[in-house]
């Protein structure tokens, strides 16, 4: 069959008149050129029905044997889904097509044929294994679901952006490729710098610091590289990170600035996305409310109290978190010192707190997480911004002055307080919209396993 289809291949002179939703009453009976692939195809012999897909949804093109060359019809009719098609035709109402209007086509021009049917079916939330839809991950990104979820991703990027410049942030970026680690717990991917050994950047952390000295309030959103040895649905390999800092302002003020983020954002998707939710079958986090704040300490007790095994200076694993918090967004604060990077503000001791291994005091930090239920959504801290106070945290964590050189000399010129946030975009997406797994939340993910596509 497929060597009797007229391929065109070219667009030559033909271009998109209108976009899907710009088929309204006011080109009725108007000539368009509509552009797009088939999202499926109906096919009642003389007649056939084609959904063409673009950018914004379907328009229905109705395709009768009669009116066009026989040439031209039997090609059609033997195009399979996700083939692409230009059509120039007249808009008719349609009460029974999706957008009320229908195209009826005068001519066609075939541009991109698919030879082989997807193993997933475009409408479908899919029951397929998601390394079946990664191996064809374009494809993948047709389907009605994913496009939902990353018209979202694009409210949620511009909301932020739009927030963070109301508030007189600057956006920044920071090398990728750098000298040294900054998050204590995450591993480094290594790369060959020319004759030296490098690293992926696992976050712009040190230069976002320096960063405020010039610009006081910055914020970057870029990729962040971790060399995560686990199988999880909620880590990544390369992740995206919205960094945020500014200066003359401690942790409680970035708690702050980030709940009113992640509730500006909401409000946003709220706004902008109704379509896509109602076609997710999801509803928003409830958002009404500051979040609430508690106490690393305080939690721990509540654990031990419920009888979780944990001590003072543990992790949180999400496990111990399930049982305790829902759908709700929320704050831990003032983490051990021990948990923390060596870039992070320790508290005052705390007077009631007991020594923890007979010589190390039970230090706390100027710090947060902010959760989503057992989901970390961001991690946030006052930072050191004195040179003899973060070369000792920095001895303590067994990390090189000569190392971190490049950053120490800074701080000779009065780095002003400054505290911050990394959000990752990822994760957040998850929360707003529950999904499963965050590969979904991302265009190629990279994860232990997988390096392609
Ligand atoms: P942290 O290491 O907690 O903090 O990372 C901040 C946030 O980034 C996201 N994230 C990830 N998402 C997916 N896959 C991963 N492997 C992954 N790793 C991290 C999480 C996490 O909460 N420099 C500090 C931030 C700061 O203090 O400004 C930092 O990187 O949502």
């Amino acid at each position: 069959m497929e060597d009797k289809i007229i391929v065109e291949n070219e667009l030559g002179d033909w271009r998109r008149t209108h976009y899907s939703f710009q088929i309204s009453d006011s080109v009725i009976n108007n000539v368009v050129t509509v552009i797009g692939w088939i999202s499926s195809k109906r096919d009642h012999g003389n007649v056939l029905f084609v959904q063409l897909r673009d950018r914004f949804g379907d328009i229905q093109i109705l395709v009768k044997r009669k009116e066009l060359s026989e040439n031209i019809f039997d090609s059609l009719k033997s195009l399979k889904e996700h083939s692409s098609i230009a059509i120039k035709g007249k808009v008719v109402e349609q009460k029974n097509s999706s957008n009320e209007f229908e195209v009826i086509p005068e001519d066609i021009r075939i541009l991109s044929v698919s030879n082989k049917p997807a193993p997933f079916l475009t409408q479908s939330i899919s029951s397929i294994g998601i390394d079946t839809r990664l191996d064809l991950r374009a494809i993948d990104l047709r389907r009605n679901h994913l496009q939902n979820v990353f018209k979202i991703r694009n409210t949620i990027l511009n909301s932020i952006r739009e927030y963070l410049n109301d508030n007189y942030f600057v956006e920044v970026n920071t090398p990728k490729m750098i000298a040294t680690a900054t998050e204590g717990g995450a591993a480094l991917f290594p790369i060959f710098y020319y004759d030296r050994e490098a690293f992926l950047a696992q976050s712009p952390q040190l230069y976002k610091e320096q960063l405020t000295m010039a610009f006081e309030n910055v914020f970057e959103i870029a990729p962040i590289f971790r060399a995560e040895p686990s199988r999880t649905n909620r880590h990544l390999s390369e992740a995206m990170s919205v960094d945020v800092e500014k200066a003359y302002v401690d942790y409680t003020d970035m708690m702050d600035y980030l709940d009113n983020l992640i509730r500006y954002i909401i409000q946003s998707v709220n706004d902008k996305n109704q379509i896509e939710l109602d076609s997710l079958g999801t509803e928003l986090p409830n958002v009404s409310k500051p979040f609430s704040r508690i106490t690393y300490s305080t939690l721990v007790e509540n654990l031990q109290k419920s009888h979780k095994y944990i001590r003072w200076g543990d992790d949180i694993s999400p496990k111990l978190l399930k049982d305790l918090f829902g759908d709700e967004f929320y704050f831990i604060t003032d983490w051990p010192s021990s948990t923390k990077p060596f870039y992070v503000k320790s508290k005052k001791m705390d007077p009631i707190a007991e020594p923890n291994n007979g010589d190390d005091p039970r230090m706390l930090s100027e710090s947060f997480d902010l959760m989503y239920g057992s989901l970390e959504l961001s991690s946030g801290s006052t930072r050191i911004n004195n040179k003899g106070d973060l070369m000792d945290n920095m001895k303590k964590k067994g990390l090189s002055h000569k190392a971190f050189d490049y950053h120490l000399r800074v701080f000779d010129y009065g780095v002003p307080p400054h505290a911050g946030f990394g959000l990752g975009l990822e994760r957040l997406l998850m929360a707003i919209l529950k999904l499963d797994n965050i590969r979904d939340a991302t265009f190629y993910p990279r994860d232990i396993d997988r390096l392609t596509p």
